[in-house]
Order: structure tokens, then C-alpha cells, then sequence
């Protein structure tokens, strides 16, 4: 059933038959009879009144009239793409799940990205949590893993959940802000929810504000059980690794880019999957024990804690490709539905009470977006493997069930279905042995609420730390509440104190004494002794927890902007872009108006793209050409100065033709200072220096040595 060595894909070829194609085909109505004319309506007479009895007008905007359905209501803004999962070496070892055992099985998969609180039609630049979730159409079922691009979550207990994202969406009385964070119900309530701050520090750091869906890390947060065919058990925390590595972008340049192309990183991962630049993730898997669970500082079960990688080393055990976009976004995409609770032989749960909250949550939310206990059934959500019980009926079903028999047990039926134990297969819970009285509580060892976010704060390097003060200063700047504000540093003097000292500064405000009375009040509700005397870490630092302690420098599917006009030199254009493309990079021409420009040596090149369509946010780095006319028609273009001083402002690499100094002088850079990411073309090595650059990124040093506006 997985996609064989003769590469049949049974998911695609399930999805296939449901395709419906209208070439050479006439227009009918839903019922199958031909319409000779879509355009006019009914009429008694051509100027007279529509008739009730145009059906084929009523189907039509009966139709129309409901084509939308509720969005989701978190994760609603997303976009999603197929493709392969295949294992590196069997894991039979800790699981017995068919899909983990196999090196030669591709599995089908179907991957949907998200941004959390904005509505459908946000823009994919929100400062925020990222969705990662993934579908795997396995032997033995679906398999869900619903993940997020950060490794922890705001609260503990899904009993928050409600409030949280009532907090975060858009205010209940004026519905502003739509896709940010930067807002007054938000901080109030994780001013009051301490335990969110772990969670708030990743957020707010560049992790929120990723470059493209192909460039961030995913996590199963929660720790999971893996269980063998001796059915031991073993816990675990599902990573998965970019292979490009991970990118972010800078906030200025976030904003500016949700002006420009709300649909940024959707478009990224579509092109870049229709032109053969499959995203790829290695799965990492954190195995650990009981024992080592038991000894760590802090408490698996407990979501806003990770595992750092120096105490359970991350093992890359597979791959998921994506390779193939959708068809069609609404029927794939939109009715895609994810459940944590969609599990399979060999993966299980553990007692962490925001994942239990979560079983609940994800199939029943389906009904109010599908509508139907059927929703199982749409193409996108079938299993590749056979169902067969006795649920029946119900809106919308589509298969249709043979037999009287549709209870068990049964005679008349012969019995079926079996029960698949019978046949020693089948789905059967870990023994995990409950002993303890009910409660309605908390457990007071997840009442360290701050080791963790110094530790993702010290682990990060300057650069970063400075992002995530400027981005602390901004979203509580945005907010109307002097208390909030006072509140939230009350939260980061238990974090770090320079931290909170630079934020008090960009606020106007002094640093408090600690933390606030009401932040108390409510932590005390959870824990009495609240606050606790946290257990000695194991480590004060990790280098996994920074992007750029871990970012892989490579040139592959990065955008070059070169900026060109009539007169561009051919030869210094072909220097630079020849090894860009061999590279895996795409560089884009862009000229004064679209159409065509005539180089120096009289070749035409078509232009798709202006200085009025494009905008240097959307570029990764950027090059001028020589050749002295363009370079005179690029100087009376004052575009050519907002592109080239924003590229720079946001820490990007730029390179300079011979003879471009006269550009290069009206610009705030300045030629005299060492900076490895602007390269002017004088030496040999020119050209190796921009690759590099452009491999290497961002030179975040720009920010603190020359400061430009742009
Ligand atoms: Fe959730 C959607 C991830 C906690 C309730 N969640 C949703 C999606 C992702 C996550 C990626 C989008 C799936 C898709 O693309 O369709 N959610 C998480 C993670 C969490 C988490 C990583 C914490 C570790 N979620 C969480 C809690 C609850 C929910 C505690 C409720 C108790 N989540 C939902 C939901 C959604 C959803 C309301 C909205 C749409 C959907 O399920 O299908 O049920």
C-alpha cells in the first residue's frame, strides 16, 4: 500500500480518482443536463422579471451562496503541499509501527502549514507560532503528527486553551488586530499565566518570524511513547530539521514584506515545489527512558519544557519530501483534518494534560468545519488502508455499506467485521498503570516556569538577543495598558535582567522588584508555595536553541534581485548569474518597467519584473551589474536607493559592478568599512566573496555598527 518500487502512490492514486477535469467537456448542471447559455437568466420577456422556475439559475447561486464554510479557529491561514516519508533504518527496536520499519517504504504524506491566530486571509508574516502538521497515510491507518514550529506551548493544561486564543485573536469589542500578538488582551493574559513565558521568549524571538515554510525546524511537542512488538515502552520527542537549515527575516522587513505579498510564504513553497526544489526535513527523534525521565530537572509530561538536545541527543532517522502541490486548495488543504488522536500501532501518549485536552478537541472541531462525522471520508482525509465497521449513516456519507448486519456482535453478518485481536493485530493501549485519587490540579513539578527561558535566552547570540528586545519593546509598546506593560517586566526579571532592563528602558519604565501581585495571585491558584525554588539545571546553555548558532550556509533556492536597465553589461550580468543558478540560486532581473531592456552588447532580455512590482523585501540579496548607461538610468531612478539601503538595513548581501560607484556613492553604505556581505567588484575574488555572502546571509552586525534608515 506505501508507494512501491514500481512508484504507484495509493493516496495519489485514491486522490486521482476523484479529479475532475473540464477540458472539451460541455457545462451541465449538478444533475448531469447540459446548459446551453450561463450568461442571462429566465425572463418573461427580455426586459420582464426572472422566472422561479430557472432552475438552473437557483442551482447556480444556491451553490454560490454556500461555498464557504467556518474557518479553523485557530491555525485558520494555511497552506499545504504532498509528498514522501521514508525511513533511514528500521526502528523496530523502540516501535513497532509499520511505517518505522521499512528503509525501501515511501509513505504518502500530506503536510499543512499554519499561522495560529490570524483569520484565512492574513498574511503569512504575523509575528507568531507556526502549524506543522503531518499527515501520513500509513499501512495501518493515518497517522497525525500535529506539531508546531516551536518546541513548547504557552500553558499547561487544555483547560487554557478557550482563553488563550480568546486572549490572542483580534478583541472581542472592535476585532483589531487581525494576525498579531502586539495587543492588549494578549498580555494581559500571559501577563497573568507565568508558565507561557518560556513559550513567549521563542515567539518573540526570530523563530516567529520565519523566512519561508522550507526554512523552520517542526516539533511534536508533547513527549509521545513509542512501543515495540515486546510492547516496551520508550518515550519520545519528534523533531524535524530543515535540510536547508533554518532563516528567518528581520521585523522591519516581516512588515514590510506583509505589505508587498501577504501570500509570501505560500507562494515560496509553491514555486519552489513546482520548480523541482523539494522542502526537506529530517526526522529527529529524542528517545529517552523512564529512568532519565525521572532524574531530569524538570517534567516530561509538562508542554512548555523541552528536552535539551545536550541531555537526549537528537537521532535523524528519516525523510519527508514534499514533492507535489495540491490540486485543488479547498478540496485538499481546507478540508484537510488533523487529530493528534489519529494514531497508529507502536506511537502512543503520555499523561501530559494539554495532549489529552487535545484528544478531544480536534475531532470534534471537524464537525463544525466539515460538518459531518463523515468528514473521514473526503479524498483529502481517507485512509490508503481498508475501513471496515459498523458506523453508519450520518450527513454526507458516502459509502455505501453492504449487509444487514451494522452492530456486533453478529451472526447474520458472519461475525464481521472481527475483531482485528483475534487475528493478534490490532490496536491495543499501553498498560500504563493509574494508582493515583482524582484531582482537579496541578502538578507542583511543572512549577518552574522561568529555567527554561533564561536557558533559550543565554543560548542565543547577541544578534538574537537584540531581536528579541526590540521585539518585547515593540508588542508591549502596542499596547494601551501601563499595568500590562509593568506586569510583563515583572515576568522578565525572572528571566534575565539585561533583558528586562533594555526592554524597561525602550518602555520608559522602571524595572520592578519582581513579580506583580496579580501574576502571584493566579500562580497560586495552581501552586500554593508559589513562587518555587527551581531544581539546579543541567545545562545554562544550547546551541540547537539558536538559528544562527545552527544555520547551514548554502545558496540553494535563495532569490537574487539584479538591478538592470538598457546598456546593462551582458558579461558582468553572466559572471554573476551563470554560478548563482549552477548554484541553485534564482537570480530575477529587475529594470525600471517591465517588458524588455537591450544590454550593452544589443542582446533584448524580457524584463517581468519593476522597481513598481517588486520591492528588495522579497529578495534574499542583490546585485548591480556594470555597463555606464544603466548605470546612469539607475541613478535617476530613486527606487534604485530605497532598494539598495533597505537590502542593506536588513543585513543582506549586495554586490556592485565595476563602474557602479556613482550609485554606490548616493547610498548609505560606505565603502571604507569592513563588511563581508557588500562586495564590490575590483578584486579576482569578487565573485567567490558575493557566493559566500549569499550562503552566509544576513551580517547582523549592520544593526549595531551602522544604523540606516530605510
Ligand atoms: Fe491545536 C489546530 C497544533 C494545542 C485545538 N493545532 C491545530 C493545528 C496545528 C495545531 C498545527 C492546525 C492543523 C491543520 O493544519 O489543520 N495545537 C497544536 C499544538 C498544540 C496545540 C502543537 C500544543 C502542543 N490545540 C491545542 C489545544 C487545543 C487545540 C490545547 C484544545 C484543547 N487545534 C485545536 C483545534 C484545531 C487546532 C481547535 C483548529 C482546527 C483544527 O483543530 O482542526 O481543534
Amino acid at each position: 500500500m506505501a508507494i512501491g518500487k514500481d512508484g504507484r502512490n495509493p493516496k495519489k492514486e485514491q486522490m486521482d480518482s476523484h479529479l475532475v477535469n473540464n477540458n472539451m467537456t460541455n457545462m451541465t448542471t449538478n444533475q448531469g443536463v447540459n446548459v446551453h447559455n450561463n450568461n442571462n437568466s429566465l425572463k418573461a420577456g427580455k426586459r420582464g422579471p426572472t422566472l422561479l422556475e430557472d432552475f438552473i439559475l437557483r442551482e447556480k447561486i444556491f451553490h454560490f451562496d454556500h461555498e464557504r464554510i467556518p474557518e479553523r479557529i485557530v491555525h485558520a491561514r494555511g497552506s499545504g503541499a504532498h509528498g514522501v516519508f521514508q525511513v533511514y533504518e528500521s526502528l523496530e527496536k523502540y516501535t513497532k509501527a509499520d511505517f518505522l520499519q521499512d528503509p525501501t517504504k515511501e509513505t504518502p504524506v500530506f503536510v499543512r502549514f499554519s499561522t495560529v491566530a490570524g483569520s484565512k486571509g492574513s498574511t503569512d508574516m504575523a509575528r507568531d507560532a507556526r502549524g506543522f502538521a503531518v499527515k501520513f497515510y500509513t499501512d495501518e491507518g493515518i497517522y497525525d503528527l500535529v506539531g508546531n514550529n516551536i518546541p513548547v506551548f504557552f500553558i499547561q493544561d487544555a483547560m487554557n486553551f478557550p482563553d488563550l486564543v480568546h486572549a490572542v485573536k483580534p478583541e472581542a469589542d472592535n476585532e483589531m488586530p487581525q494576525a498579531a500578538s502586539a495587543h492588549d488582551t494578549f498580555w494581559d493574559f500571559v501577563s497573568l499565566m507565568p508558565e507561557s513565558a518560556h513559550m513567549i521568549m521563542w515567539a518573540m524571538s526570530d523563530r516567529g518570524i520565519p523566512k519561508s515554510l522550507r526554512t523552520m525546524e517542526g516539533f511534536g511537542v508533547h513527549t509521545f511513547r513509542l512501543i515495540n512488538k515486546n510492547n516496551e515502552s520508550h518515550f519520545v520527542k519528534f523533531h524535524w530539521k530543515p535540510t536547508l537549515g533554518m532563516q528567518s527575516v528581520a521585523w522591519n522587513e516581516a512588515q514590510k514584506i506583509s505589505g508587498f505579498d501577504s501570500d509570501y510564504h505560500r507562494r515560496d513553497l509553491w514555486e519552489n515545489i513546482e520548480a523541482g526544489n523539494f522542502p526537506e526535513w529530517e526526522l529527529g527523534l529524542q528517545i529517552f527512558t523512564q529512568e532519565q525521565a525521572d532524574n531530569f530537572s524538570f517534567d516530561v509530561l509538562d508542554p512548555t519544557k523541552i528536552i535539551p538536545e545536550e541531555l537526549v541527543p537528537v537521532q535523524l532517522v528519516g525523510k519527508l519530501t514534499l514533492n507535489r502541490n495540491p490540486d485543488n486548495f479547498f478540496a485538499e488543504t481546507e478540508q484537510a483534518a488533523f487529530h493528534p488522536g489519529h494514531i497508529v500501532p507502536g506511537i502512543e501518549f503520555t499523561s501530559d494534560p494539554l495532549l489529552q485536552g487535545r484528544l478531544f478537541s480536534y475531532t470534534d472541531t471537524q464537525l463544525s468545519r466539515l460538518g459531518s462525522t463523515n468528514f473521514h471520508e473526503l479524498p483529502i482525509n481517507r485512509s490508503t488502508a481498508p475501513v471496515h465497521n459498523n458506523q453508519r449513516d450520518g450527513h454526507m456519507r458516502h459509502d455505501i455499506a453492504k449487509g444487514k448486519a451494522n452492530y456486533f456482535p453478529n451472526t447474520l453478518g458472519g461475525g464481521c467485521p472481527f475483531h482485528a485481536m483475534i487475528q493478534g493485530k490490532g490496536f491495543d493501549s499501553y498498560p500504563e498503570e493509574t494508582t493515583e485519587s482524582k484531582v482537579r490540579g496541578r502538578s507542583d513539578s511543572f512549577a518552574d516556569h522561568f529555567t527554561q527561558a533564561t536557558l533559550f535566552y543565554n543560548s542565543q547570540t547577541e544578534p538574537e538577543k537584540e531581536h528579541i528586545i526590540s521585539a518585547f519593546s515593540f508588542e508591549l509598546g502596542k499596547i494601551n495598558s501601563v499595568e500590562i506593560r509593568k506586569r510583563y517586566l515583572g515576568i522578565l526579571t525572572q528571566v534575565d535582567q539585561d533583558l528586562v532592563t533594555k526592554v524597561a528602558k525602550n518602555l520608559g519604565l522602571e524595572v520592578p522588584s519582581g513579580l506583580a501581585e496579580e501574576t502571584l495571585f493566579y500562580a497560586k491558584q495552581n501552586h500554593a508555595d508559589y513562587p518555587i525554588t527551581p531544581k539546579k539545571p543541567e545545562i545554562e546553555k544550547s546551541e540547537a536553541l539558536s538559528i544562527e548558532h545552527k544555520k547551514v550556509e548554502t545558496i540553494k533556492t535563495r532569490k537574487i534581485a539584479i538591478l538592470v536597465a538598457d546598456g546593462t553589461c551582458q558579461d558582468s550580468l553572466d559572471k554573476i548569474t551563470n554560478p548563482l543558478e549552477e548554484g541553485g540560486a534564482t537570480p530575477v532581473l529587475i529594470a525600471p518597467n517591465v517588458g524588455s531592456i537591450t544590454t550593452k552588447q544589443g542582446n533584448v532580455l524580457p524584463i517581468e519584473h519593476s522597481f513598481l512590482t517588486e520591492s528588495s523585501v522579497l529578495y534574499d540579496a542583490m546585485f548591480i551589474p556594470s555597463g555606464e548607461k544603466a548605470i546612469e538610468l539607475l541613478n535617476q531612478e530613486p527606487d534604485t536607493f530605497q532598494f539598495i539601503n533597505e537590502m542593506y538595513r536588513h543585513c543582506k548581501p549586495l554586490a556592485f559592478g565595476i563602474g557602479t560607484d556613482t550609485i554606490l556613492d548616493r547610498t548609505y553604505i560606505n565603502k571604507q568599512e569592513k563588511d563581508w556581505g557588500v562586495v564590490i567588484e575590483s578584486k579576482e575574488n569578487s565573485l567567490d566573496m558575493f557566493l559566500k555572502a549569499v550562503a552566509r546571509h544576513r551580517n547582523w552586525a549592520r544593526e549595531t555598527s551602522r544604523k540606516v534608515p530605510a
